[in-house]
């Protein structure tokens, strides 16, 4: 895939005070995206600085630049408001809507910076940036950024001159958001993987730090949540796991615990579509996370009924509802759904 970076890279060279933005709930693809983008941008001589909203999963944490903090808004809102005002060149990576941001959405729009986004989502608000790289025919934005820097002058092809570090994070966006090569897989992201591994990415230990390294409290509550709280519903076709802030504290539950939860009730033959529920942690919101097997669309259900959207076959949202509410309100969602769009 041949992108054209010559606009990118003359924003790249002007550009002094850069801000790498990632979304709420950082998964693998935001944090290797943004932390991939940093190596990548430190490899040419810039400082660029890191504003995630929210904390990222400590498995994730081997991605961190060296010397440099990233900010996280939720702990340091204030500092990530003056970054934002006073930068001049913003990177939106792996978010299609500002809103994504939660808290910087008015300020990214208000600052003087140029803008731009790197996503893979659908729909992406391309208006409300200088230059953006939007395309849905990739696994993830670490996948898009690979084919990105791939396509500038200086990496022109070669993945050798990707910096170790930022292949490491570029591959770690991909395998998550992929859930390890099962789901959203194109042909160039065989590519990438394997011109990953040749530039000396071990892919063992990427598996093993990101997707063996959790803690004893977070396996008993998968178990839990299959044994005890996964309902099918078999008209639908569907499963659903509820999780309360009760079940978080009770299983220490620490961020990123309960990724790959909602993929498990696929493996079930007779089950195309499964949700979970997650209450916020200060009772505002319920998360919603979708899944569906290939036929099924879940992007327009979720844009729909959660508040949300995303992929075809992965999306997320929120509800406004007490969590008990839930179920009546997804199997009620599911009544309304048209055929036309669930099949789409
Ligand atoms: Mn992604």
């Amino acid at each position: 895939m041949s992108i054209d970076t010559v606009q990118l890279e003359a924003l790249l060279s002007e550009a002094r005070d850069i801000v790498l933005i990632g979304h709420l709930n950082p998964d693998g693809d935001a944090i290797g995206s943004v932390t991939a983008a940093w190596h990548y941008l430190r490899s040419r001589g810039k400082f660029p600085k890191i504003i995630l909203p929210s904390p990222y999963p400590e498995n994730m944490s081997f991605l961190e630049p060296d010397g440099d903090r990233i900010l996280i808004c939720e702990q340091d809102l204030e500092e990530a408001r003056r970054l934002v005002a006073g930068a001049d060149l913003l990177i939106c990576l792996d978010l299609n809507r500002l809103a994504r941001t939660e808290y910087l959405e008015k300020d990214i729009l208000a600052s003087p910076a140029k803008k731009i986004l790197i996503d893979h989502h659908i729909a992406a608000e391309l208006d409300r940036f200088d230059l953006a790289f939007s395309t849905i025919d990739v696994s993830s934005t670490c996948e898009l950024l690979y084919w990105i820097l791939l396509s500038t002058r200086d990496i022109a092809g070669d993945p050798q001159r990707i910096p170790l570090r930022c292949a490491e994070s570029l591959y770690v966006g991909m395998m998550t958001d992929t859930n390890n090569f099962s789901n959203s897989v194109f042909p160039g992201t065989f590519e990438m993987a394997s011109k990953l591994i040749a530039r000396g990415v071990d892919k063992d230990a990427m598996q093993e730090k990101v997707l063996s390294c959790y803690s004893v409290s977070r396996t008993r509550l998968l178990g839990h949540m299959v044994k005890d709280k996964m309902v099918i519903l078999p008209r639908h076709k569907a499963a659903y796991m509820l999780l309360s802030n009760k079940e978080k504290e009770r299983y220490h539950f620490l961020p990123g615990d309960s990724e790959g939860f909602v993929n498990l009730p696929l493996a079930i033959a007779s089950v195309e579509i499964s949700a979970l529920f997650t209450e916020n942690a200060d009772g505002q919101y319920i998360r919603v996370s979708l899944r569906s097997k290939s036929r099924v669309n879940v992007n327009r259900l979720a844009v729909r009924f959660f508040n949300g959207g995303g992929h075809r076959n992965a999306s997320g949202g929120r509800l406004y509802i007490p969590l008990e509410e839930v179920p009546a309100y997804f199997e009620r969602a599911l009544d309304a759904y048209p055929d036309e769009e669930k099949f789409s």
